[in-house]
């Protein structure tokens, strides 16, 4: 399989306790290469576009609220099956049921507050990349 490239985003929850690094460092140990990086506090009207999709959902104020709260590190990371893999480190949505050794697992606080977000498949994660990032500042 060649390349590929996926979305990703360390959440308030993780950034307020200084848990870039140890989130970084489970992705470069898997084998992605982070290709960009920048923090960024989002404004309410960045968080409602990229969760668009969620916006009948009961959980979307909410989800808004935390993710406007203080600072994420959204990043590109690169590599063999690099969609899959980063969902299968992040773990599932809900902590209490992410496998052991996942970022969920070990980091998140909750449902909500569950540390990262990753994209799910090739046409998501060519739309985040491209949400956030500018051609030129991706590194590959
Ligand atoms: P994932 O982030 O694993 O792709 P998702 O796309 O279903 O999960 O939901 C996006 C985010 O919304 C999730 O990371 C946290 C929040 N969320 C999902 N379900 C929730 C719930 N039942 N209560 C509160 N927040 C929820
Ligand atoms: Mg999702």
């Amino acid at each position: 399989m060649a390349l590929e490239r996926t979305f990703s985003m360390i959440k308030p929850d993780a950034t307020r306790r200084n848990l870039t690094g140890a989130i970084t460092k489970k992705f470069e140990e898997a084998g992605l290469t982070v290709i960009a990086s920048k923090r960024v506090w989002m404004s309410r009207r960045e968080a409602e576009g990229f969760y668009a999709v969620h916006k009948e959902r009961p959980f979307f104020g909410e989800l808004v609220e935390s993710m406007t709260s203080g600072p994420t590190v959204v990043q590109v990371l690169q590599g063999e099956n690099a969609i899959a893999k980063n969902r299968e480190i992040m773990g599932a949505t809900n902590p209490t049921q992410a496998a052991e050794g996942t970022i969920r697992k070990e980091f998140a606080l909750s449902i909500g507050e569950n540390s990262v977000h990753g994209s799910d498949a090739p046409e998501t994660a060519a739309e985040e990349v491209a949400y956030w990032f500018s051609e030129t500042e991706i590194v590959g």
